[in-house]
């Protein structure tokens, strides 16, 4: 039975795009839906969605008869798929990975829904507050001293899910600041994740569709 993603506009699903990086990054086959979450056909679209989904959100992915929602569920699911490759082996470290995980999924800052996925698009980016500027250099500092006592390149070493799930905010995050010079470790790290495949096919998609406006994104 095919495998399914329902995933999000590329350039403004977030969400989806950490799902479809562990899947991709897992080396999964499926098929991929997307979903159009602009408005207005954002609402129809996920009413749809919601028929065969509880939360009524992308991602979703099913696989055969089990309908797999929520993108930390996927994830997980892609890590199972190629026995662990996408979280570290030793079981301490582990757990820290997952808190990297589990710190993006529960929401990891107020900076970003003011600093939304789709900002990060935006051919003109407005300058950071004073507050933002100072959550962003917080949570840089965690990403730099992580990297630091791994080693790199990636947060753990190798490539893991607490990378994929930090990406989409890395990116939001870094293009909005002058420069990284403070941040050498966070530099070399986006620079990494950027030069792989499957970030390049997201992002080379996404860089193509209309920009989303966002009314919240002045401040
Ligand atoms: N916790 C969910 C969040 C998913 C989510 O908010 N997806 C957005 C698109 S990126 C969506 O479909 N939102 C619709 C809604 O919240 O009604 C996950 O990680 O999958």
């Amino acid at each position: 039975m095919p495998r399914i993603l329902y995933s999000g506009t590329k350039n403004a699903s977030s969400w989806a795009f950490r799902a479809w990086l562990a899947l991709k990054e897992a080396n999964a086959e499926f098929e991929e839906i997307v979903v159009d979450i602009r408005p207005p056909q954002r609402f129809s679209n996920l009413k749809k969605i919601a028929e065969f989904s509880p939360p009524g959100a992308v991602p979703v992915l099913v696989d055969g008869a089990t309908v797999i929602f929520d993108s930390l569920a996927i994830m997980e699911y892609a890590n199972e798929l190629c026995d662990g490759a996408l979280l570290p082996q030793e079981v301490l470290t582990r757990a820290r990975a997952r808190s990297f995980v589990s710190w993006q999924h529960a929401g990891l800052s107020s900076i970003c829904p003011r600093l939304s996925f789709e900002s990060f698009f935006y051919p003109d980016k407005r300058a950071m507050s004073l507050d933002e500027r100072h959550q962003a250099t917080g949570i840089f500092s965690v990403w730099e001293q992580q990297l630091e006592s791994s080693g790199g390149p990636y947060l753990f070493g190798a490539l893991s899910l607490a990378d994929l799930a930090m990406l989409p905010s890395a990116l939001r995050l870094t293009s909005h600041m002058e420069d990284l010079k403070q941040w050498p470790g966070v530099s070399a790290w986006t620079a990494a994740l950027l030069s792989r495949s499957t970030v390049k096919e997201w992002l080379l998609d996404a860089k193509q569709q209309p920009v989303v406006p966002l009314g919240d994104y002045m401040p």
